[in-house]
């Protein structure tokens, strides 16, 4: 599965004014610019407090982010599933995401020509996701047909596996048919690895990103009530953006700049950063860093990685020479002050092969080659 975010929505909900405020260059990632790979693939720097505080704490040359992958999936209509639109172009390539973003239109502007001509959070959602449950029934119905053949024909080795599979696919079809999706089935781990292979759309985590107006920012609207109250049912994550006035901040220069003019439009912090650092933490992903007079930096690594694993992130010599790694967590350092007096404390730790790496975690690698 890949380890991006795909952006889907409604035509018109404002997806691409988020990917492209999200894709503008930050100004402090100057070294690791943004860069497109592909006009609707972009790299977003992931915001991080906490490298800043390390700089103020570590002076270095370079400060360098972690970055995530963020998609702007076009193409979803009501009937995608059945060729509308860009149909199963769009589909494929929201299959190979990680987590889907679904962007919905919180914001009134005749200007703008909604799909269904009138705003409607919880119809929007339910036509997105009737469209996310259609195709991966699809899917599966695929499969179960296949796999009554394979049954039919299948030596004993074969058949025992596929009746394993079987009944799991009947499960998803009755839920799917019902518009649900895949992921409020309660699957074991166990069962997750035999249906992993059907990459199914509703599997994945969802996250919805409801685009306000400037007028909405302090108030709220009840659009977002709607948003918040489905997702509640779901138990999914709200991030709340005002795409217009995050894509106006993006292109301002500096960050003193874009910091004043947060403040003059009452926006405490940006919805953005709060929408790829969630998009990262869903993904599995968490941050280490490293720190030296050359280079702070965030690494990215998956939650559950071991020591050595980290290292290969690095450099693939760092993980097969292995030896040990210093770690400190990076809060001791906010607390002390300096390395020196998180030595002196006796914070710094030597760890081996087995540790498991800490989101916020600094390291240095000891290896040999
Ligand atoms: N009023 C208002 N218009 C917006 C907002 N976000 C996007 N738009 C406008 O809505 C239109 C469609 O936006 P776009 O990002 O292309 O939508 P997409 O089809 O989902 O990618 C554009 O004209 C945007 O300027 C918003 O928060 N408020
Ligand atoms: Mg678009």
């Amino acid at each position: 599965m890949g380890l991006n975010c795909g952006i889907v929505g409604l035509p018109n909900v404002g997806k691409s004014t988020i990917f492209s405020a999200m894709t503008a260059a930050p100004a402090e990632a100057a070294n690791y610019p943004f860069c497109t790979i592909e006009p609707n693939v972009g790299i977003v720097s992931v915001p991080d407090e906490r490298l800043k505080k390390i700089t103020e704490i570590i002076p270095t040359k370079k400060v360098i982010p972690a970055v995530v992958e963020f998609v702007d999936i076009a193409g979803l209509v009501e009937g995608a599933s059945k060729g509308e639109g860009l149909g199963n172009k769009f589909l494929s390539h929201i299959r190979n995401v990680g987590v889907i973003v679904h962007v919905v239109r919180c914001f009134d502007d005749d200007d703008v020509v909604h799909v269904a001509n009138t705003v409607n959070p919880a119809s929007d959602i339910e036509t997105i996701n009737i469209e996310l449950a259609l195709a991966d029934l699809e899917t599966v119905e695929k499969r179960r047909e296949k796999t009554l053949k394979n049954l039919r024909a299948g030596n004993k080795e074969a058949v025992k596996k596929l009746n394993a599979v079987l009944p799991l696919l009947e499960t998803l079809s009755s839920t799917l048919s019902e518009g649900k999706p895949a992921r409020s089935v309660d699957f074991t781990p166990e069962q997750l690895n035999l249906i992993y292979d059907l990459q199914l759309i509703t599997l994945k985590k969802q996250l919805y990103v409801c685009n306000i107006d400037e007028d909405s920012i302090e108030a709220g609207n009840p659009y977002v009530d709607t948003v918040q109250r489905i997702a509640g049912e779901e138990g999914a994550e709200v991030v709340v953006i005002c795409g217009k006035l995050e894509s106006e901040i993006a292109a301002l220069e500096t960050p003193e700049e874009k910091q004043e003019f947060m403040e003059a439009s009452g926006l405490k912090v940006s919805g953005m950063d709060t929408l790829v650092h969630a998009g990262y933490r869903m993904l599995g992903l968490r941050t280490f860093f490293t720190a030296g007079a050359d280079e702070n930096r965030a690494w990215t690594f998956h939650e559950g990685d071991k020591a050595p694993q980290a290292a290969g992130v690095i450099h693939t010599d760092f993980e097969k020479g292995f030896i040990k790694a210093e770690v400190y967590h990076c809060s001791d350092l906010f607390a002390l002050g300096s390395e020196q007096k998180v030595k002196e404390s006796g914070k710094l730790r030597i760890e081996g092969k087995e540790y498991l790496v800490q989101d916020g975690d600094v390291m240095h690698f000891r290896f040999n080659v």
